[in-house]
């Protein structure tokens, strides 16, 4: 199977022609998605602890999902967020004249907005907004919508996985990364260094990364966020057994799974779960897989780990990174970081580049 070739779309719409010249998408999902989907929720669902990796969460309805959580009062991570945005936008970004914006996991718009009206308001030349999302539907609504603001933006959109397709960045530009939402709170410790890693080796010594963390904080209200009275999230949460149920022709029922979430202290991370309220024995037809589920058992769903000042730094300096500016609300809930690129890992290449050059004029000479 092919992967990692991405097929320029069409975009279609009742949108002036003006304005869809501006917008061009590649999708690189189509023909890798299903695939991934089978492999992980085989070797999930068969572990011991059985698990589903959170990214699948997203189709249409899940993000959706979680945009009506990032409008509840309980889920303090967007709006603490926004509010630290909107705050430092400027600030962010000052000295960017032109290149990409290119943010990972986008979603909606109303981070980006607050970024692009700054750049609009003072000088913005030449910027372009360079989106990687999973989601097609919710991607080019959400270019379309920003074209329609911003007269002269210009976009693009990667329909991507960006643990994978990191490589359809263009990097010919001035760029800025953007990862919002402490969305890497989704990775483990490892996974989290090897995706900064891999962005940090597309970065130029100008170029920087702004990222987002959510911190650690009092239980209560860490776990109030993830439990929201009104049962958003609980939805959230069951309807990754919907997309399991849809794509690989499952017979889950949500009514037997309840939603589960908690503070792990010790790792310092939510868990989401999915317990089974009874023995539950589900068909997964694409799979050719029977998994038998005891009660009480649980499938874990997410772990979106919160971060310290020091274990921040840590991880960004492992993957050779450094901190350049670090913002925060006044309650230290939340962390904006802007990176660079770390001294010593721009002098390892240096170096490298200078060998290998060495190496090619004695092969010559
Ligand atoms: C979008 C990954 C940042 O981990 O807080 C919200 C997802 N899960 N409620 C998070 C989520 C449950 C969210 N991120």
């Amino acid at each position: 199977m092919k992967s990692n070739s991405c097929v320029r779309e069409e975009i279609l719409s009742m949108y002036s022609a003006s304005s869809i010249d501006r917008i061009e998408v590649k999708n690189c999902m189509s023909d890798t998605y299903s695939n991934d989907l089978k492999n992980d929720v085989l070797k999930g669902l068969t572990a011991t602890q059985k698990y589903i990796p959170s990214k699948y969460f997203y189709d249409t309805y899940g993000s959706r999902l979680f945009e009506e959580i990032s409008l509840l009062p309980e889920y303090y991570v967007t709006h603490t967020e926004l509010s630290i945005l909107q705050d430092t936008a400027s600030a962010i970004i000052e000295n960017f004249p032109e290149g990409d914006l290119i943010e990972l996991g986008s979603g909606a718009n109303v981070k980006i907005k607050t970024l692009l009206d700054i750049a609009y308001k003072s000088y913005l030349a030449d910027i372009r907004y360079v989106s990687v999302d999973v989601s097609e539907a919710l991607l080019v609504k959400a270019l379309k919508e920003l074209v329609t603001i911003y007269p002269d933006l210009r976009v693009l959109g990667i329909v991507a996985d960006f643990t994978k397709h990191m490589k359809e960045i263009p990097l010919d530009r001035n760029k800025v990364f953007i990862f919002f939402g402490s969305t890497i709170g989704n990775f483990t410790e490892k996974e989290s260094i090897v995706f900064l890693k891999n962005i940090a080796r597309f970065m130029g010594p100008n170029d920087r990364f702004l990222l987002g963390l959510d911190m650690v904080k009092p239980k209560e209200i860490l776990e109030l966020a993830y439990n929201d009275p009104p049962g958003i999230t609980s939805k959230f949460n069951k309807n990754i057994l919907s997309v399991v149920n849809r794509e690989l022709d499952a017979n889950f029922h949500r009514d037997h799974f309840d939603h589960v979430a908690f503070f792990n202290g010790g790792k310092n991370q939510i868990e989401m779960h999915l317990r089974a309220n009874r023995t539950v024995s589900v068909k997964i037809k694409k799979l050719d897989l029977t998994v038998e589920i005891e009660k009480d058992e649980t499938i874990r769903t997410e772990i979106s780990r919160k971060f310290r000042r020091e274990s921040a730094e840590k991880m960004v300096d492992e993957a050779g990174l450094r901190i350049n500016r670090w913002f925060s609300d006044p309650q230290g809930w939340f962390s904006l970081v802007e990176l660079k690129k770390s001294t010593s890992y721009l002098w390892k290449e240096h170096l490298r580049t200078q060998i290998a050059q060495r190496k090619a004029k004695r092969v010559k000479g």
